[in-house]
């Protein structure tokens, strides 16, 4: 039987078989048989990564494919459908809290516990921070518990940056302002003042992906 080579694209050789030779069990049919599973119509994967471009969102970046690690750079690296960190954050905030109660400053050191999700366009997030119990002045001027939520969770652009709620278990709510950037450190800030009584909190943390 007489082969003849043809190659087709630029990765893909198809072996088409015709003419008859007059070897035994020939039937003059025209045969094709591909070399090493290859064919014509596999899927494209123009940046080689492995994913072709039926499941790579963007088939001329090798460093995004399914399965990635999702990084803050306005692209989808994990092709889920969420651009830059999504899913569960948690961490620790360290929060200062410093009140001016009655003339005289009070300042108090906190450790409060993060949890967020950041989804599609938003980043739900909560800090609560548990002053501790012995201390009559924190359990006075902030309360059993104060809780930190965004008053918009809605995410555009690298940071998320708006009004914070600080509300506290003694009744008392007032807003602060509030950023959580991924540019470089997963670091949250929040500062704020009462009517009431001068008080201010300075936070930052760190956040991890869970
Ligand atoms: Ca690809
Ligand atoms: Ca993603
Ligand atoms: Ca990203």
């Amino acid at each position: 039987m007489m082969w003849t080579l043809l190659t087709l694209g630029c990765s893909t050789t198809t072996v088409i078989g015709g003419g008859d030779t007059g070897d035994a069990g020939d039937t003059g049919d025209t045969a094709i048989a591909v070399d090493s599973g290859d064919s014509g119509e596999a899927p494209r994967d123009l940046d080689a990564d492995g994913y072709d471009y039926t499941v790579d969102c963007l088939d001329l970046n090798a460093d995004v494919h399914p399965g990635a690690t999702e990084i803050w750079n306005g692209l989808d690296d994990d092709c889920d459908g969420v651009i830059d960190a999504d899913g569960a954050w948690s961490g620790s905030i360290a929060v200062t809290a410093t009140a001016v109660y009655e003339g005289r400053p009070y300042s108090f050191a906190l450790s409060c516990p993060f949890v967020g999700t950041r989804g599609l366009d938003r980043f739900d997030w909560t800090v609560t921070c548990t002053p501790d119990p012995e201390d009559e002045d924190a359990q006075r001027m902030l309360g059993s518990s104060l809780t930190i939520t965004p008053e918009d969770a809605a995410v555009e652009g690298q940071t998320w940056e708006g009004t914070a709620i600080v509300a506290s278990t003694s009744g008392w709510d007032t807003d602060a302002a509030a950023e959580i950037g991924w540019s470089t450190l997963d670091a949250a800030r929040f500062v704020s003042s009462l009517s009431a009584f001068s008080l201010t909190l300075d936070a930052k943390g760190n956040l991890s992906r869970d």
